[in-house]
C-alpha cells in the first residue's frame, strides 16, 4: 500500500508489531490488566526506595541485579528476596513497613507507561469489560490508580494482592478477576509485564500478551509461555485477539505527546552511510537519560532543526536488533540531501509520531527497504495534522545561549 493513500483514522499497518505472532486464535471478550510495570512505570520508584533504605539503615550498596526475582510478586514476597539477598537483620514485614510511608509519598508521581492511557481510553470507548489484577496492596493500588484522571472509573473492577490466597505465579488473582467480570477464563486476555504474571495468566487458562519489563534478549526465555509479546502497549493490536482495532492511527503513524531533544551530533558506528546508504545523525543519549527511560524504543517521525533551518526526519531509538548493538542510540535520518556532514553541530528534534517497534530482519536488504518505507511514511505524515504544525516550533531554530545552555 502506498502510505499516501492512508486517510486520517486509518488502521495500524499490519504484520510488524507483534514480535512473535499471536499463538492463539481464541476470541477475546474481556481484558485483565496488571498495573505495575504494565500500565505504570513503578519500578524506578520501588528501586529508589529500596536503595535509600539499604544505604540509610543497613549501609549496603544497592545492586539492581536482584530485580528480576521480585517482579510481579506481592510486596511482602518481593521484600523477602531483598532481605535474603542482602542478608538483612530484619524480617520482610519490617522492611516493608519502612517502605510504605516513602512509597505513599511517591505514588502520585509514578508515570504512565507509553500507550497505557491510550489503551484505557480504547477500553472505555468500546466498553470492553476490564479488571485490574495487581499484586500490590489495595491501599497502594488505589493511590497509584487515583493519581491518573479517569482511571479509577475505568478500572472500577479490581483484585489486590492481599485478596487472594496465593500470589502470582499462581492463577488465583486472575481467576478471581474473571469471576468478578462473570467471564469464562478462556475469553479473557491478560496483559502482563512480569514473567510471574505471564505464568499466572496461563495457569488460569487465559490468553496472555506479554509486554516485557525485562526487555533484553537473555530474558526472552522467561516469557516463553506468553501467547504474544510486544515491545510496548503501543504495539498491541487488539484485532489479533478478536477485539475491535484501534482507530487512532493517522497517516500510518500514531500521534504522540511531542518530545524535545537536542545536542551536538556525535559519531555513531560508522555504518549508516557505508553499510545501509542511509546516514543517521547520532545524538548523545547521556544528556537526556530521563527522556530515554520514559519512551520506548522504536521508530518515530518528527522535525529536525539544523543551522537555523527545519527538515523532516525519521528516527530510530534503540538497540538496532539487526546489528545487536550493546548501547542504545538515538539516530535521526534527515529527509534531505546535504552537501557535507555536520558532526559536532547542534541538532534539535521535535518528535511527534510513532511508527513501529524496532525489529530484526532476515537480511540487510529487508532492513533497508523497511527504513525507506519509514522515510516515506514520515515524509507524507509530516504534511498533515497533527504532525505538520510542529514544524513551526521555535525550539527547532532557537540558538544555544552563550553559555551553551538551551534557552527552552
Ligand atoms: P555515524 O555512524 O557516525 O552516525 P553515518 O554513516 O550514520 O555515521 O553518517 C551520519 C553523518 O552523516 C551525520 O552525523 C551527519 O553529519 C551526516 N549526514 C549527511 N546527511 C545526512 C542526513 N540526511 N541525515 C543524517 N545525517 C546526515
Ligand atoms: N535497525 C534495526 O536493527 N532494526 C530496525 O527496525 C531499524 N529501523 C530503523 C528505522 C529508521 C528510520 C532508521 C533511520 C534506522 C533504523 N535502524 C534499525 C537502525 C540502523 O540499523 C542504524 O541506523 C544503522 O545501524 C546505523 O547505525
Ligand atoms: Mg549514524
Amino acid at each position: 500500500m502506498d502510505s499516501s493513500d492512508s486517510a486520517p483514522g486509518g488502521s495500524v499497518p499490519a504484520g510488524i508489531n507483534v514480535i512473535d505472532g499471536v499463538r492463539s486464535s481464541r476470541k477475546i471478550t474481556h481484558i485483565i490488566l496488571d498495573l505495575d510495570g504494565t500500565l505504570l512505570d513503578t519500578e524506578a520508584v520501588v528501586q529508589q526506595v529500596v536503595k535509600e533504605i539499604l544505604e540509610r539503615d543497613y549501609r549496603k550498596e544497592y545492586d539492581p541485579a536482584g530485580v528480576e526475582k521480585r517482579l510481579g510478586l506481592r510486596p511482602i514476597e518481593g521484600y523477602q528476596h531483598v532481605v535474603d539477598d542482602y542478608g538483612l537483620p530484619c524480617t520482610a514485614q519490617e522492611f516493608m513497613d519502612k517502605t510504605i510511608p516513602m512509597m505513599k509519598q511517591r505514588y502520585p508521581s509514578i508515570p504512565q507507561l507509553p500507550g497505557a492511557g491510550r489503551l484505557l481510553t480504547y477500553i472505555k470507548r468500546h466498553r470492553i469489560p476490564v479488571a485490574l489484577a495487581s499484586s500490590s496492596l489495595r491501599m497502594s493500588m488505589q493511590l497509584k490508580v487515583g493519581a491518573h484522571e479517569g482511571w479509577p472509573e475505568i478500572l472500577a473492577v479490581s483484585v489486590a494482592g492481599e485478596e487472594v490466597v496465593n500470589g502470582k505465579p499462581a492463577p488465583d488473582i486472575f481467576l478471581k478477576a474473571a469471576e468478578l467480570l462473570k467471564a469464562p477464563p478462556e475469553s479473557c486476555l491478560v496483559i502482563e509485564d512480569a514473567p510471574a504474571g505471564v505464568q499466572a495468566g496461563k495457569a488460569a487458562g487465559m490468553v496472555v500478551l506479554a509486554v516485557p519489563s525485562l526487555p533484553k534478549k537473555k530474558h526472552r526465555p522467561l516469557y516463553e509461555a506468553a501467547d504474544a509479546i510486544v515491545a510496548s502497549l503501543l504495539d498491541f493490536r487488539p484485532e489479533e485477539f478478536g477485539l475491535p482495532p484501534f482507530d487512532d492511527y493517522i497517516c500510518d503513524a500514531l500521534p504522540i505527546e511531542p518530545w524535545y531533544l537536542g545536542g551536538p551530533v556525535i559519531k555513531g558506528f560508522g555504518r549508516g552511510s557505508k553499510v545501509l546508504g542511509i546516514p543517521t545523525a547520532n545524538l548523545p543519549t547521556s544528556s537526556f537519560q530521563d527522556k530515554m527511560a520514559e519512551h520506548t524504543c522504536g521508530i518515530y517521525l518528527g522535525w529536525a532543526g539544523l543551522r537555523g533551518k527545519v527538515y523532516k526526519m525519521v528516527m530510530s531509538v534503540g538497540w538496532n536488533p539487526y546489528f545487536d548493538n550493546d548501547s542504545k542510540t538515538v539516530e535521526p535520518w534527515l529527509l534531505h540531501e546535504f552537501e557535507d556532514d555536520f558532526y559536532d553541530e547542534e541538532l534539535r528534534l521535535v518528535v511527534v509520531g510513532y511508527i513501529r517497534p524496532e525489529a530484526n530482519f532476515p537480511s540487510l536488504d529487508a532492513l533497508v527497504k523497511r527504513i525507506r518505507e519509514d522515510g516515506r511514511i514520515a515524509k507524507n505524515a509530516l504534511e498533515h495534522s497533527p504532525y505538520a504544525e510542529y514544524g513551526q516550533d521555535a525550539y527547532l531554530t532557537t540558538p544555544l545561549a552563550e553559555n551553551g545552555v538551551q534557552s527552552s
